[in-house]
């Protein structure tokens, strides 16, 4: 009786073991397989939201920013981070105040004002892109409210007037590629999040045809390509990129979508499962979807969000991100590269504040925190995770899903290969306890001297030094399998 009461609690462990991946010291475990069948996703991109305010909004809004930080400071760290792609708003208004003539076909170059002092922001950030040959999206944000692009009121508004937004855009494009010479201009997304407008799917798609046609028009189809939608994620809805899509076969070579819906709490599947069907919508028109923007749930209105200054929020970022890659993004873009004022007028409230680091310590001077800012452009811990990404998964690399035999729960790995031929395992631990970990690859095996990096809160460098790798010599035969602490990244790298 009792020999058969024991193998029956014995049973009854082992089951419960195997259903939660715990192993018999309760070190909950999990296997990351590349399977043999898997397909590679080939990405282009990892890159950030580098907006073309510091040279003139911020400097004069800012207490204590100087032109000069520019080249100081934030030129190498974007050096560092190898930042492979930049996002950047321009608006209408900037360079055609008054519209140039009444004729939406023909172009008066003499009247836009290529030399206003807002574009004098733009120019060093694209020479800056240029010189270290960083991709760049441009995107104008949408109508200037009340003008001769829309009667509507507002901050930025949806153009009513299509073939002047279209003149618009395509004179600002024809400018900086054929007269300035920037061969870093790559995309161009007519309108920042246009369903934040309130416009209906139709009405977007005009204005994407009539942007198509006039870059046709002006020989510029071959020089920018169409990154469209932009849309917001509406809540975990996939209405309007959906209508949209559609009506954009032959027109979109890109879709990308906004996402700020994912938290702590959310487990991983759902943040896979919404880049899935995003993919998959952007599939039924033959083309690939990026995610444009992403940050936390933990927003405050459009210019903060409570974790910023959080370590945890380093892990989330990259589960996030390497979560859209392995269901299948293609490119992915952060926002944004650092703290600063959209505009010279703007209250401390709308001050940009989800940046990879800080503006001078003196523009914080109402925080509670205050005293505890080390530095002017203090970095945020954030900045040292994402850089993992930036740093080791490359354009154009291809990048594998890694499945697991059952829940992922708040963790997620993804498996790189470089166009360079190493490979790179990332881990992302967002559960509140160490996990063992096995990492194995049936389409290579991992073998050979490998370098580790990990993003562990206490460990991480001072001021703005990229993680090193790990003391000491790794080398591998098969498999990795060793424990990732709680909330931590830990990245492998093969060269
Ligand atoms: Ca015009
Ligand atoms: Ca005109």
């Amino acid at each position: 009786m009792f020999i058969m009461k024991s193998q029956y609690y014995i049973a009854l462990l082992l089951l419960f073991f195997s259903l939660f991946n715990v192993d018999l010291m309760g070190q909950r475990s999990l296997e990351y397989v590349v399977k043999k069948t898997t397909q590679a996703n080939r990405i282009r991109r990892v890159g950030v939201e580098l907006d073309a305010h510091f040279h003139y909004n911020h400097v004069m809004r800012s207490e204590g920013s100087h032109v000069e930080d520019w080249d100081c400071i934030l030129v190498p760290r974007i050096k560092k981070m190898q930042v492979q792609s930049l996002r950047v708003m321009v608006l209408p208004q900037w360079y055609e105040p008054q519209n140039d003539n009444t004729d939406a076909q023909i172009a008066d170059i003499g009247a836009f004002r290529f030399d206003a002092p807002e574009m004098q922001s733009l120019y060093p950030l694209l020479d800056l892109a240029q010189q270290m040959d960083i991709p760049v999206t441009i995107v104008p944000w949408g109508a200037t409210p009340k003008s001769f692009l829309s009667s509507k009121e507002g901050w930025i508004v949806q153009p009513e007037n299509y073939d002047e937004y279209a003149e618009n855009i395509s004179t600002l494009l024809k400018y900086l590629i054929k007269e300035r010479k920037y061969i870093c201009i790559d995309e161009v997304t007519p309108g920042n999040e246009p369903d934040g407008w309130g416009i209906n799917p139709n009405e977007y798609v005009s204005i994407c045809k009539a942007l198509h046609s006039r870059l046709k028009k002006d020989k510029l189809l071959s020089n920018v390509r169409l990154n469209l939608i932009d849309n917001t994620d509406r809540g975990g809805r996939f209405d309007f990129i959906e209508e949209c899509v559609n009506g954009l076969a032959g027109i979109a070579d890109l879709v990308n979508s906004h996402t700020y819906i994912f938290g702590y709490e959310t487990p991983t599947i759902d943040i896979m499962r919404w880049e899935k069907t995003n993919c998959a919508i952007a599939a039924k028109i033959g083309l690939r979807h990026c995610v444009g923007e992403f940050g936390s749930n933990q927003t405050v209105g459009a210019t903060r969000q409570k974790d910023i200054d959080f370590y945890r929020r380093g892990v989330l970022i990259v589960r996030n991100a390497i979560s859209f890659l392995a269901a299948g993004a293609y490119n992915i873009s952060y926002w944004q590269l650092f703290d600063q004022y959209y505009s010279r007028y703007d209250a401390y409230p709308q001050m940009q504040q989800l940046g990879m680091w800080k503006s001078v310590k003196a523009d914080y001077v109402s925080e509670p925190y205050y005293d505890r800012i080390s530095s002017d452009y203090e970095v945020r811990p954030q900045y040292y995770a994402y850089s993992l990404l930036t740093r080791f998964i490359r354009p154009g690399a291809q990048v594998y899903r890694m499945d697991v035999d059952g829940d992922l729960g708040f963790t997620n790995a993804l498996c790189v290969r470089n166009k360079d031929k190493s490979y790179v395992y990332i881990v992302a631990n967002q559960e509140g306890e160490d996990l063992k970990v096995t990492l194995r690859n049936e389409r290579k095996s991992m073998r050979g001297r490998y370098e580790k990096y990990i993003y562990q809160e206490g460990c991480l460098p001072q001021g703005d030094a990229m993680i090193a790798p790990e003391q000491g010599e790794f080398r591998v035969n098969g498999q990795i399998s060793e424990t990732i602490p709680a909330n931590s990244v830990v990245l492998y790298r093969f060269p």
